[in-house]
């Protein structure tokens, strides 16, 4: 009986000493597993993240995307005071050249200061001169066209209106939203 005692009093923590050593060797190895994934992570992966986003970047040149024809008309034929379409979206980081045209008897003006701060002109075309540099607001006389090339930059809600007097008041007022590159 003393014997049976003594070995069940001795097999017990041995077992226990046994399931404890086990538990810290399976605490061990996921910890080890953890650091290879880590390091796996930190060594592999994140460098080619860290690269592929400039070399996308580098192999963009905004100035030969083929740009994206968007047409305006200031006024009509009948002389309606208002901006035919009135709403306008375009995408960060995409080419467009907007084709502006003013087939009525007025000179109007197309004139969104906040968005013509959030792009970058590439020019603006307009009968046999290009005017390159930062444009704020154009102005077309009667029968006249104009082609304004840009690359939105910044996204935003941007008003857009005729600046001669009056005619923002009775309609010629729009909207132009850039919304960020998919
Ligand atoms: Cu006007």
């Amino acid at each position: 009986m003393e014997m049976a005692k003594i070995r069940r009093g001795r097999c017990a923590p041995t077992s226990n000493l046994r399931r404890a050593t086990m538990g810290n060797i399976f605490k061990i190895l996921s910890q080890v597993f953890s650091m290879f994934v880590f390091v796996t992570f930190c060594c592999v992966i994140s460098p080619n993240l860290a690269i592929a986003a400039p070399i996308k970047l580098a192999s963009v040149d905004f100035t030969k995307q083929e740009a994206i024809a968007i047409k305006v008309s200031l006024s009509n034929s009948d002389n309606e005071l208002k901006f035919i379409p009135d709403r306008f979206t375009f995408e960060s980081g995409k080419r467009y050249k907007l084709l502006l045209s003013n087939p009525s008897a007025m000179k109007h003006y197309f004139t969104s200061k906040d968005f013509a701060d959030a792009i970058w002109t590439q020019n603006v075309v307009a009968g046999n001169v290009e005017v390159k540099g930062n444009i704020r607001e154009l102005e077309l006389r009667p029968n006249t066209t104009a082609e304004w090339t840009f690359v939105p930059i910044k996204s935003g809600t941007y008003e857009l209106h005729c600046a001669i007097a009056g005619h923002a008041e009775v309609g010629m007022r729009g909207t132009i939203t850039i919304q960020p590159s998919a």
